[in-house]
């Protein structure tokens, strides 16, 4: 269960946590006129330091222009303060911080444009994506009966609160057959990514991933892999991925800013590899969690502090 903390920015105040609250009329209600971030503090040794920020604000300021939300009102420097504030203000340590953009109270209707645009920031403490032991152990997944976003339908490189329709049903028929996670393909029928998480298989040493034009969104984390696989030496390829290179592949895994690096142990009941966590996805977490959490020098300059230097 969500634990409330204080405060929730709006439109640029802080407000009570039990007043960011909405008309039931709000255009996003009726037609899912939203675009979001989520994003992650971690706890280091000098303090709190939220993970690639000014990329997860700019991933939101690309997804309301592709909805023509030209006055977001804010510039992209406000938004990311605004985030780092909200963070000191609610004294949080590691957090998951959701900005939202939406359509709020005035018309009805499909058309948009007369409706006023909200900006909504919360914060609030969030563990395991797919459960406590899914980092070490990995989790058992199946290939969704349902397709991912078709190009030219609902634009994948938007974070939009309706895509997440999709996701929904992608996950809840995994979970109601038993499984942690769905794969969804693409409207070809190639590997696209999880109701919320990006995907990477490795055969022979090699990593492959559904490239940006699989109906995948251009996740922050896939990004931060593509860097962290070249400087380890990790070979990388984002290309297209045929279904069946789940069942044969030596290691399939997840990433994603809540699911961070989710080892994979099965696929529709076939073991993966060895059917738990392997070595490249040992060797990524290592290296991820080493940076986020402080332990190894931030050489990419992902983080930012969330208290100013001393
Ligand atoms: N694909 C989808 C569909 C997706 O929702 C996410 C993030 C990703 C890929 C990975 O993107 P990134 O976080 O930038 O690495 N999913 C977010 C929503 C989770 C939720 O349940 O809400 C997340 O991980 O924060």
């Amino acid at each position: 269960m969500l634990t409330p903390t204080e405060k929730i920015w709006h439109n640029g105040r802080f407000i009570r946590w039990d007043e960011a609250t909405i008309h039931v009329l709000s255009h996003v209600v009726s037609y899912g006129s939203s675009v979001f971030e989520g994003i992650r503090c971690y706890s280091t040794p000098a303090g709190p330091a939220i993970f690639r920020l000014r990329e997860h604000v700019r991933r939101m300021i690309d997804s309301a222009k592709i909805y023509r939300m030209e006055n977001v009102g804010f510039t992209a420097d406000r938004l990311a303060e605004a985030m780092l504030e909200l963070v000191r203000v609610n004294k949080m340590d590691a957090c998951y911080i959701r900005p939202i953009v939406l359509r709020g109270y005035g018309e009805v209707g499909v058309n948009p444009l007369k409706n006023p645009i909200d900006v909504y920031i919360a914060c609030w403490e969030w563990g395991q994506y797919l459960g406590e032991e899914a980092l070490a152990e990995g989790v058992d997944v199946c290939v969704s009966s349902w397709t991912r976003l078709a190009p030219n339908t609902l634009p994948a490189l938007a974070k939009a609160g309706a895509n997440y329709m999709n996701s929904q049903l992608i996950k809840m028929e995994a979970l109601a057959n038993g499984y942690s996670e769905g794969i969804a393909l693409d409207a070809a029928g190639y590997v696209s990514e999880g109701s919320g998480e990006n995907i990477f298989v490795v055969r022979d040493g090699k990593i492959h991933t559904p490239p940006v034009g699989a109906s995948v969104l251009p996740g922050i984390t896939r990004d931060a892999i593509l860097t962290l696989a070249r400087d380890l030496g990790i070979p990388l390829v984002e290309t297209i991925v045929p279904r069946e290179m789940l069942y044969i592949a030596d290691e399939v895994f997840f990433s994603g800013t809540a699911a961070e690096i989710t080892p994979i142990r099965s696929v529709d009941r076939i073991p993966v590899g060895k059917g738990r966590r392997g070595p490249v996805a040992e060797k990524l977490q290592k290296e991820f969690f080493g940076i986020v959490n402080g332990a190894k020098p931030d050489r990419h300059s992902w983080l930012s502090p969330v208290h100013a230097a001393a």
